[in-house]
């Protein structure tokens, strides 16, 4: 139903910002909002259902501070005056870079930047990263690698249908991005071809016209085994090659190496499947190849999406319409949490913290001396492993906004044990998640609906997401607690070893979306041009945009790449194994990922009945085989075991899967908490974990009677 007199807002959940409208009064209520292009009025049930979290009883009311072991109700100025009091502690004693500051890629643009700021500038620490590393940073560096410059999508959702072989290589939107999933259609509507890469028969891959289900982890052969026959058979367009990239012959002396028969032992990917493949990629005439967490989120996820966009720069399928490579980003703001400052090596406008000119333009905007800046930190997982640690790596006290590792950390028992062995831990959020719980201070913040910011979406398009609702009256929002945090720190330093100034924090968002325009200014990330007035007017706008003559830029690299010679650079890369690999003890592979009813480390979602009552609960996926050979019926509990720890839920079986490889979704804590179990092994250059890929062993639970999987056996 379309409701005019409704704000026109969008989704507190995942990057695609769905436009929706939201009716104001007592019990707010989510309305269709069909203007809006990146949705046209669709939403899936997490959006539907959104209004649900903005009820006092699904969400924190006031601020807590733990009391002889329990979180109780304080006021304002007493939880801030404990939480500068115990920063400016740990700071005293342990020097500025043992406060930690852990942000999230759900924050909108200003949050994140103002998180950035605070921790360089109001902390003076180097340790601050974010959620995102566990979610995009591979292809990000990829991106950055081969292009010069990282947006996850270089053109419109809009142009997906346009293109004429679309690979969906570890990107599950049909429960990840529901009204996404149209594009894809229309790719075959319009008589292109799709092809889906997922070791699991997903509801994605059931919409292809082909289903690669390659082995978790082993993605990178499989790009290699498709460049080389692309080359073999002569769809290599050489003149591309010439104008446009560098480094074509190392990559292909890379993809020789990679044989269909050899990439078929590796992958278990039939070879007449493979050259189905490529000869539809190669042959058609515009191509594009999507990746999201499948391919990523392994520890050569960098190398991995390096050797995807290799088969669009071979085949002239990258800087031209209706062709490209692209990352979906996952979280609300995975693209502008990515740009402003909350990454452990970056500075505002996505610069370097390392690049002297960065550092001496963001600094004059901030007002404090270049000097004054720290230099890069620790990347989210080595963050959290540092956690509590004596000696000069570790980090004491730690200030959450916006994430809930305890469920959704890799090696997550392991993590819970630092975030328990802190000084401080302070956590903002908007519900008591499972990390607030083991809080020394919760503080609670308002909540999309609730407060105005900008976020950047899937696409690149910066959009408004309006206030539509009050808050209720003990709750602020994240700017507020961080300016009034820095006025208490403010001036203190950390006896001379980074000079701290008092620095101007304001709360209004759109005064910090002013400062993050300056601060962006001439960055690759520039948001110079883009105002909220145009916004509004426009549907959003996509950066860059350096000035507000600029039209903003849907599409990139058409005329040349980001980087200094203007061409793309080609990744030299080979296959390697998972850290990883199934044996003997542990013989099954595990990846995980997501259910269309649940949202991330569930913190938001397992709050809303209607969803909990789509799904509720864990669960682990497993072939009739391989349940036949446990004995396992449906339903019937059953333990995951890996190097890391145990997790028990409840099998599912389902001929969607490979026999060789379970699958577990991560959205709940307690016994059937994915990541007790999950690999925290790290790619080199991303330093993103291996959530996708680990070896496990099934115990069947019956009863007291105990049975252990397939010890010894491969299947
Ligand atoms: N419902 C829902 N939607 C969400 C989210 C959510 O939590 N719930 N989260 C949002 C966020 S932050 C993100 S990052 C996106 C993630 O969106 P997706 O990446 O689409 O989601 P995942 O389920 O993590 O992984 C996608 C697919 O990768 C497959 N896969 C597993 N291992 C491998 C492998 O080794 N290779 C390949 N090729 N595929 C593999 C899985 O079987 C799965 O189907 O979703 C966003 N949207
Ligand atoms: N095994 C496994 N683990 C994974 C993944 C996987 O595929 N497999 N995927 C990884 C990926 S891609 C991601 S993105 C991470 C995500 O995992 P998390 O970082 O845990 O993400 P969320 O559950 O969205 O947590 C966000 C928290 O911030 C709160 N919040 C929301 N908005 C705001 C706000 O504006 N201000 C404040 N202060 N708080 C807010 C929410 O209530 C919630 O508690 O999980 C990663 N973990
Ligand atoms: S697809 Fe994403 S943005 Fe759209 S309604 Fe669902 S969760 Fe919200
Ligand atoms: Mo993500």
């Amino acid at each position: 139903m379309t409701d005019s007199s409704a704000t026109a807002t969008h989704c507190p959940y995942c990057s695609l910002q769905c436009g929706m409208r939201l009716s104001g009064g007592a019990a707010p209520q989510v309305r269709e909002r069909a203007d809006f292009p990146v949705n046209r009025g669709a939403l899936c049930g997490k959006g539907q259902h959104a209004a649900a979290l903005l009820a006092p009883a699904a969400r924190l009311t006031t601020p807590l501070m733990r009391d002889r072991g329990e979180l109780r109700s304080v006021s304002w100025a007493v939880a801030l005056d404990r939480v500068a009091a115990g920063l400016s502690a740990v700071r005293a004693e342990h020097g500025a870079d043992a406060v930690g500051v852990f942000g999230g890629g759900g924050l909108t643009n200003e949050k994140a930047y103002q998180l950035g700021k605070f921790a360089r500038a109001a902390l003076g620490t180097a340790s601050i990263d974010y959620n995102g590393r566990f979610c995009m940073s591979s292809a990000a560096a990829a991106n950055r690698l081969a292009f010069g410059l990282d947006r996850g999508l270089p053109f419109p959702l809009a142009d997906i249908p346009h293109t004429g072989c679309l690979i969906l290589v570890g990107a599950n939107p049909a429960e990840t991005m529901p009204p996404a999933l149209r594009y894809f259609r229309e790719v075959r509507e319009d008589g292109g071809t799709l092809i889906v890469v997922d070791p699991r028969r997903t509801r994605t891959a059931e919409q292809a016209d082909l289903h690669l289900q390659p082995l978790p982890g082993t993605d990178l052969a499989l790009a290699l085994g498709l460049l080389h026959v692309l080359i073999a058979d002569g769809l290599v367009d050489a003149e591309f090659v010439a104008a446009r990239t560098t480094g074509f012959a190392r990559a292909r002396a890379a993809a020789m190496a990679h044989w269909p028969e050899r990439v078929e032992r590796i992958t278990g990917v039939p070879v007449a499947q493979l050259r189905l493949a490529a000869h539809h990629f190669g042959r058609a005439r515009t191509g594009m190849v999507l990746s999201a967490r499948g391919p990523e989120q392994q520890s050569k996820g960098t190398d991995t999406v390096g050797a995807w966009i290799n088969l669009c720069l071979a085949t002239g399928k990258a800087g031209r319409p209706h062709s490209g490579y692209g990352c979906l980003t996952g979280q609300g703001n995975g693209q502008g949490g990515r740009e402003h400052g909350q990454k452990a090596d970056q500075l505002p406008g996505y610069r370097s913290i390392e690049d002297p000119a960065a550092r001496a333009h963001v600094a004059a905007v901030w007002g404090v001396a270049p000097e004054a800046l720290p230099r890069s930190g620790r990347t989210a997982y080595e963050l959290l492993d540092s956690l509590g640690r004596s000696g000069p790596e570790g980090v004491r006290a730690l200030l959450v906004m916006g994430s809930n590792p305890v469920v959704s950390a890799p090696r997550a028992a392991h993590v819970t044990a630092r975030l328990r062995a802190l000084d401080l831990l302070v956590v903002s959020d908007v519900v008591l998640s499972e990390t607030a719980q083991l809080a020394d201070v919760v503080l609670p913040s308002t909540q999309w609906a609730e407060e105005t910011g900008t976020l950047t979406n899937v696409e690149g398009r910066v959009v408004l997401r309006q206030q539509a609702t009050a808050p209720p009256p003990e709750v602020r929002s994240d700017l507020w607690i961080l300016r009034e945090l820095a006025e208490r720190l403010g001036g203190e330093g950390d006896g001379g070893q980074h000079p701290v100034t008092r620095v101007r924090f304001d709360d209004d968002p759109e005064a910090v979306f002013a400062e993050l325009r300056r601060a962006s200014a001439g960055g690759q990330a520039d948001y110079a041009g883009i105002s909220y007035d145009r916004i509004r007017a426009e549907d959003g706008v996509f950066w860059p945009c350096p000035s507000e003559e600029h039209p903003g830029t849907p599409r990139l690299f058409l005329d040349s790449f980001a980087t200094p010679d203007g061409r793309a650079r080609f990744a030299a890369v080979g296959h390697r194994p998972a850290a990883e690999e199934p044996d003997a003890e542990y013989p099954l592979y595990l990846t995980t990922g997501r259910v269309l009813a649940q949202y991330q480390s569930g913190a938001q979602t397992r709050r809303v009945t209607a969803l909990t009552d789509a799904v509720p609960g864990p669960f682990v996926e497993l072939h009739p085989r391989l349940a036949a050979r446990l004995g396992v019926a449906e339903g019937a509990p059953l333990a995951v075991v890996s190097r890391r720890g145990r997790a028990v839920a409840p099998a599912r079986i389902t001929e969607a899967i490979r026999p060789d490889t379970v699958f577990m979704p991560f959205h709940w804590p307690g016994p059937g908490r994915a990541n007790t179990v999950t690999n925290p092994a790290l790619d080199p250059t991303s330093k993103m974990p291996e959530f996708k890929v680990c070896a496990v062993r099934l115990e069947a639970l019956q009863g007291e009677r105990e049975r252990v999987a397939g010890s010894g056996e491969r299947i």
